[in-house]
């Protein structure tokens, strides 16, 4: 019942993924300090909301177009999840929601690159998508172009099972496309993100007023979105080979309103 009220409520709202995870998925999974019923003594039910990136806007990236976007997907991320908690408290469970991304600026994550809660790993527990070599949650609609927001519930919801395909091909194209080599090619766990070093690189570009990067979910071949856009080759991103009207377009985009 509660389960089919946020499906419609999302569906309203143009949010194209939701899923639920049970709390107690993440044992053995991550620190117990990062599990959600540690961060909300209490919780029963982890709901994840995803919204995407659309992607002509981030293949100008690095650029004001894609800056803006993000922040505008971020806010409408906190603004839906705060409003599901909301909804939920109003119907009796107590309910919180989490920022989307749980940093106070960049120089914050240089000092230590970890949030208190992971929504890609909430994501990947409520069924929405698998991880990629680039670190991020790969879905079958968007590949990883999507942003995700959780909201820590003590109602007990209709968990989603947990993919078990791979959705990641290991193609290595974010694995080249990185501007600072931080994509590792080994993947989890042997291989990690250098996220000093993609944060130092997002630092840069926020001081021309242009983050973040993006360039590792945007090479990715792997979402249906691609079809939508006509983007299926994504040898379109190559500097030689690739589409001279959209190479003219992005440069023309990066020319502007940025330092
Ligand atoms: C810090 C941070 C950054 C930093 C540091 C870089 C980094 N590599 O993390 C900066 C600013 C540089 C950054 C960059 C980017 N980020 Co960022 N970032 C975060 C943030 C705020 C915190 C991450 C964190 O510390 N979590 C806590 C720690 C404990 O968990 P974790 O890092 O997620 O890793 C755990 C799991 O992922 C798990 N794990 C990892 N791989 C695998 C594989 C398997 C099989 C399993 C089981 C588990 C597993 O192990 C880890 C330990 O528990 C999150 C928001 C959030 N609060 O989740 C967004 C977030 C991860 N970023 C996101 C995105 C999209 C990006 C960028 C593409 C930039 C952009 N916004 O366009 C780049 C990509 C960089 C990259 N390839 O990693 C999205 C990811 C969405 C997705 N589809 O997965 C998030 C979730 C934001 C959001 N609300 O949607 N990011």
């Amino acid at each position: 019942m509660m389960k089919k009220i946020l499906q419609r409520w999302c569906t309203d709202h143009e949010i194209p993924l939701m899923g639920v995870a049970d709390a107690t998925r993440w044992r053995g999974e991550v620190p117990e300090e990062y599990h959600p019923d540690s961060i909300y003594p209490g919780c029963r039910s982890v709901i994840v909301i995803g919204l995407p990136i659309h992607l002509p806007s981030l293949e100008s990236s690095p650029s004001i177009q894609y800056a803006e976007m993000y922040r505008t997907v971020n806010s409408l991320l906190d603004q839906y999840t705060y409003r599901i908690a909301e909804r939920l408290n109003q119907a009796g469970f107590p309910s919180v929601s989490i920022p989307r991304d749980g940093y106070g600026g960049i120089e914050a994550l240089i000092k230590n690159p970890v949030a208190f809660f992971s929504h890609r790993h909430a994501a990947y527990l409520a069924g929405l998508g698998t991880f990629g070599l680039n670190n991020m949650v790969l879905t079958p609609a968007y590949g990883p172009r999507v942003r995700f927001g959780s909201v820590l519930t003590t109602a007990v919801i209709e968990p989603d099972p947990i993919r078990e395909d791979e959705l990641c091909t290991r193609c290595m194209e974010c694995v080249t496309a990185c501007p600072v080599r931080a994509v590792s090619s080994e993947g989890y766990p042997e291989g990690k993100t250098n996220k000093q070093a993609c944060a130092k690189y997002s630092a840069s570009l926020s001081r021309k007023g242009i983050s973040p990067c993006g360039i590792c979910i945007k090479v990715c071949p792997i979402g249906s979105d691609r079809i939508l856009y006509g983007r299926e080759d994504t040898g379109i991103y190559r500097k030689e080979g690739g589409d001279p009207a959209l190479q003219r377009a992005w440069e023309h985009i990066r020319r502007h309103g940025a330092l």
